[in-house]
């Protein structure tokens, strides 16, 4: 039996500059495997907690050297030994070694980045692939890439509200074509802003950031792309937003903060994103009401639930608990995985499991916080979920997971199956 031998943490940079966890993983067959972990902006209230050293003399108090220390102290003696194909063993350990139920003694951040590398350590040692070793023998779905081609909210300095226009290229007939589609249109956006005179700069996850004269130019110019594209929006490419609300709502009702719009109470969000709906190709909403609205989210899925993808991203923090709740109140049908949020492989692949169980579609995701880490391209090949999320056709920490799909796509060969095909048929 191959057993870990050492585990190693190095504090290094996101895509924000702020600092995170890379972790190492070393086997006594002198096999290594390394994870490095993400970091949220919007976050959900509910999510396992980032341990950070709060020294106001280093990086503004967001270190991780605690993490790191705990990681090659505590972590490293409880796991040393073991097989690093029991996974679900590991995570356990660590969870109970935490005792907390955030894990934000030893910090998410920490045994997240162990989780990760354990598993890419199992795959090694499996001598399989990680979305076959996670996924099984019948991992062959590559997602639907939903660009996220307009950036607004809190991942951008703009005037829009909302904070992510995606692109769906669901009618593509593999992958690579889909990702080519949808940045062709991603550059045919650019041409349009330039022609406009707004900017072409780019927000924390590669898509444009624009000041704009309301949310709604975000949605026309993104369907002027896609026509100049020489696409059908709606029948080719449809939209996907997360307008991650969540970061609006204030004392019960929806605050416009941004383009200074009047506030929204919550019937009044559902009637504003039912009027999106009549309007606009749209065929996903992420957080379209705050996490703390859970009886605008009964009603929300009640009134539109049928029409579009509503998926629990805040609200649900890939937290099998809370969907248990969402899936008895009847709250939302679909679930945003991030495996930070939870803070080990095992619980995100749990969670993904009871949302299947109860009908709800799975939408893997990045953080807006990344690094060049592309463990999260091989979970939704392992995990069939058919849509990701990944950011725009810009940036390296974004586009190494489209990269690692293509190169998956391209091994898996006849067998590999494009999500368009099984998310919208
Ligand atoms: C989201 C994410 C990722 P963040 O809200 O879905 O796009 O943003 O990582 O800042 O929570
Ligand atoms: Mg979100």
């Amino acid at each position: 039996m191959t057993k870990i031998q050492e585990i190693t943490a190095l504090e290094i940079l996101d895509s924000r500059g702020n600092p995170t966890l890379s972790v190492t993983v070393r086997l006594d067959d002198g096999h290594t495997a390394t994870a490095a972990v993400p970091s949220g902006a919007s976050t959900g209230e509910r999510e396992a907690a980032e341990l950070r050293d709060g020294d106001p003399s280093r990086y503004g108090g967001k270190g991780v050297l605690k993490a790191a220390k705990n990681v090659e102290t505590e972590i490293a003696d409880a796991l040393h030994g073991l097989n690093p194909i029991d996974q679900a063993g590991i995570d356990r350990c660590m969870i109970e070694l935490d005792g907390t139920p955030n894990k934000a003694r030893l910090g998410a951040n920490a045994i997240l980045g162990v989780s990760m590398a354990v598993a890419r350590a199992g795959a090694l040692v499996s001598a399989l692939p990680l979305y076959r070793y996670l996924g099984g023998a019948d991992a062959c779905i590559l997602p639907v890439p939903c660009l996220n081609v307009i950036n607004g909210g809190g991942h951008a300095s703009n005037n829009v509200d909302f904070q992510e226009f995606k692109i769906a290229p669901h009618s593509a007939p593999t992958f690579a074509e889909g990702l080519r589609m949808a940045t062709e249109t991603f550059h045919a956006l650019k041409s349009i802003l330039h022609a406009k005179g707004l900017s072409t700069g780019v927000g924390d996850e590669g898509g444009f950031a624009p000041d704009l004269v309301s949310n709604e130019q975000a949605v026309e110019v993104i369907l002027e792309a896609i026509a100049k594209a020489g696409y059908e929006p709606g029948k080719e490419i449809s939209l996907c937003l997360d307008p991650a609300v969540s970061e609006l709502w204030q004392d019960g009702q929806y605050v416009f903060s941004k383009s200074g719009g009047p506030a929204k109470s919550s019937d009044e969000m559902i009637a504003l994103w039912a009027n999106w709906l009549d309007r606009y190709p749209i065929v996903l909403l992420e957080d379209p009401l705050a996490e703390n609205d859970w009886p605008g989210w009964e009603k929300i899925t009640a009134q539109l639930g049928a029409r579009v993808e509503i998926v629990g991203d805040d609200l649900l923090c890939t937290n099998s608990e809370i969907l248990q709740q969402a899936i008895d109140r009847k709250v939302a049908n679909s679930i945003l995985i991030k495996l930070n949020q939870i803070g080990t492989v095992t619980e995100t692949l749990d969670c993904i499991a009871l949302a299947r169980r109860h009908g709800y579609a799975v939408y893997v995701s990045h953080r807006s916080g990344e690094t060049e880490d592309t463990f999260i391209a091989d979970l939704a090949v392992a995990s069939g979920c058919a849509h990701l999320k990944t950011g725009s056709a810009c940036r390296s920490e974004r586009v190494a997971k489209f990269n690692r799909l293509l190169a998956i796509e391209r091994e898996l060969g006849a067998s590999a199956i494009y999500g368009g095909k099984v998310w919208r048929k």
